[in-house]
């Protein structure tokens, strides 16, 4: 059985679809799990998410012992955690970096990205669409 991918999202991601439609869209978090695990196909993801920073590092670690590769969505953290950019520094595998909306397009809170600094790519402005984009492109990176 190969390790599995995580796909983790941070805070408030769990109310996607619920607000700011012309910025995220409207398809829930629930949809972006089946679009997930419907391009995984065969292959094992672990799919998450949570509102806390300490959650959030803790199942970097777990990746760290058991996963082949992370997509991480890591929302308002992406900008303000050198905690969670400490723990995926130790990720030995592939790191996606995921935004729905182009973050570069936004505000200038949104433009210095922690995570972009370890990751091995980020797909930003996709939309939804962007996770199961994320999900092929990491079959690739580890298989
Ligand atoms: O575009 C993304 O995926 C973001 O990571 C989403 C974060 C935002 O802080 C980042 O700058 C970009 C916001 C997460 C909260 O998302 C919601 C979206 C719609 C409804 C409720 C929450």
């Amino acid at each position: 059985m190969s390790r599995p991918i995580y796909v983790l999202n941070g805070p408030n991601l769990n109310r996607l679809g619920t607000r700011e439609p012309h910025i995220y869209g409207t398809a829930t978090l629930a949809d972006v799990e089946k679009m997930c695990r419907a391009e995984a196909g065969e292959q094992n993801i672990e799919f998450r998410q949570t509102n806390s920073e300490t959650q959030l590092i803790e199942w970097v670690h777990e990746a760290i012992d058991n996963g082949g590769g992370v997509i991480i969505n890591p929302a308002a953290y992406t900008f303000t955690s050198l905690a969670l950019f400490d723990a995926l520094k130790m990720f030995p595998g592939p790191i996606i970096e995921l935004h729905i909306s182009n973050i570069h397009k936004r505000e200038a809170h949104y433009h210095n990205s922690y995570v972009s600094k370890v990751a091995t790519a980020i797909i930003a402005g996709l939309g939804a669409k962007g996770y199961p984009a994320a999900v092929s492109a990491m079959r690739d990176l580890i298989q």
